[in-house]
């Protein structure tokens, strides 16, 4: 077999990747490893920035995210006993869509159903080969047979423990890392959220964050010890746990019920670089992970792949190499801003056992300077919403 791009992973990168790539006139083939129900299974992300809308837009899967997309204008944060709300609008004029990533995956799944283009689910071992020169293949196994594709490009958007980042020699690749000592519980539930927006919630027992994904399902986090096992948080303890890390007014309004998904995330901040090896180009969690807490993970990796479809294109198109020389380059700017931005949001919110008093005193530096100041409320809002593409 034989395609343009070879497209490793069949989550929301590669997805986007390949609905852009179709619609510039280039072939493509998706291996994923997992079933499309087990990748739909992954409750993730919930927050679209403006820009990531755009992309889905230009891939032409928006309709379905416009009819039930939740537009907020701002979110809340609650601190020391008070629930302070950053004004997207007023600050930077502008907004994000609450849209979880499962929607964003499914309507992608459909999409490229439609489209004919070839996507093998659970492909076994597949083994990258020949992206230093002109002819990358990818072999694996499918139903059983052992299968080769050769490509130009070898996209590797198979997440943060995929073959793709594994397969760079090395002492090519130069990896950044911070491992934050928690991680989030969060559980899904059928019954409508405790506000219009989202509350993050900066507690002394720990962080907790109020979201939801439409009107009628919420999504709930708190956090939690690294050694816990999910089977420890039972839906009871779950609600007891968040009740007691939010406020009156808030508490007022919870409606608890029987959890449809629960699961633990542990928290680290990543980045390897460069993106670029030859023919192989990495986007997404393959590349970068960011911690929760500043909704980029999924903006970023849609980010990435904005880059990616127009250097491809370009290339494919024009024999244009310029997108593909300064991928990596572009690409870097705006995971290191996210980076800082998710670190931040991380340092600002949570609780850090075995933290010095100067520490303490640090963090609350920050929350009064956050509350005080027009200027840091913008910061925040600015980074949030997203910032701009260059
Ligand atoms: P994904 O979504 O991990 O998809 C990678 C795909 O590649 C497949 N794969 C392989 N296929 C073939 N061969 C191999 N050897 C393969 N190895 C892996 C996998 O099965 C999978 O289908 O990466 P992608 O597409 O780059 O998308 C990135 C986003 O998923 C990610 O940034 C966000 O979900 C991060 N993230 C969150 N981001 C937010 O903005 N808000 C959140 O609340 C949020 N929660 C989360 C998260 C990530 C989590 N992870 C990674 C465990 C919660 C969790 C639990
Ligand atoms: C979510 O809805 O899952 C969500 C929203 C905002 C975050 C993290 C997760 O910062």
């Amino acid at each position: 077999m034989r395609t343009q791009v070879a497209i490793i992973g069949a989550g929301p990168s590669g997805l986007l990747l390949g609905q852009l790539l179709a619609r510039a006139g280039v072939d493509t083939v998706i291996l994923e490893r997992h079933t499309p129900d087990y990748v739909l299974g992954r409750i993730r992300a919930g927050v679209l920035e403006q820009g990531t809308v755009e992309t889905i837009e230009e891939a032409n899967v928006a309709g379905r995210l416009h009819r039930e997309g939740l537009v907020h204008h701002g979110i809340e944060i609650a601190a020391r006993g008070e629930r302070h709300r950053i004004d997207f609008n007023a600050l930077v004029g502008k907004s994000v869509v609450v849209y979880g990533q499962t929607e964003v995956t499914r309507d992608l799944m459909d999409a490229r159903r439609a489209a004919g283009a070839k996507t093998v689910y659970e492909a076994e071992d597949v083994s990258l080969h020949g992206f230093d020169g002109n002819a990358p293949v990818v072999r694996y196994r499918h139903g059983g047979l052992d299968h080769e594709l050769a490509c130009d490009y070898i996209a590797g958007c198979d997440g943060y423990h995929g073959v793709s980042r594994q397969s760079v020699p090395a002492g090519a690749l130069t990896t950044h890392e911070r491992v934050y000592p928690f991680g989030w519980v969060g559980v899904l539930v059928d019954q409508p959220p405790v506000s219009d927006e989202l509350i993050y919630v900066n507690h002394e027992r720990g962080f907790a964050l109020c979201s939801m994904r439409s009107h009628t399902r919420s999504r709930y986090y708190v956090q939690c010890s690294l050694d816990d096992r999910v089977e420890s948080w039972t839906d009871d303890r779950f609600w007891a746990e968040l009740r007691s890390r939010l406020d009156d007014r808030a508490n007022a309004k919870l409606v608890t019920g029987p959890s449809i998904e629960k699961s633990i995330a542990p928290l680290r901040s990543f980045v390897a670089e460069p993106l670029r090896f030859g023919r192989l180009l990495l986007a997404g969690d393959a590349a970068h992970i960011v911690p929760p807490t500043g909704a980029k993970g999924l903006n970023l990796a849609a980010s990435d792949v904005r880059y990616l479809s127009r250097a491809l294109a370009d290339w494919f198109r024009r024999g244009d190499p310029k997108g593909l020389d300064t991928y990596s380059a572009r690409c870097l700017k705006r995971i290191w801003l996210a980076e800082r931005f998710s670190w931040w949001m991380t340092m600002l919110l949570h609780r850090f056992p075995g933290t010095d008093s100067f520490g303490t005193r640090i963090q609350e530096a920050d929350l009064t300077l956050l509350f005080g100041s027009r200027a840091s409320q913008q910061s925040l809002a600015e980074n949030y919403v997203g910032l701009p593409f260059d």
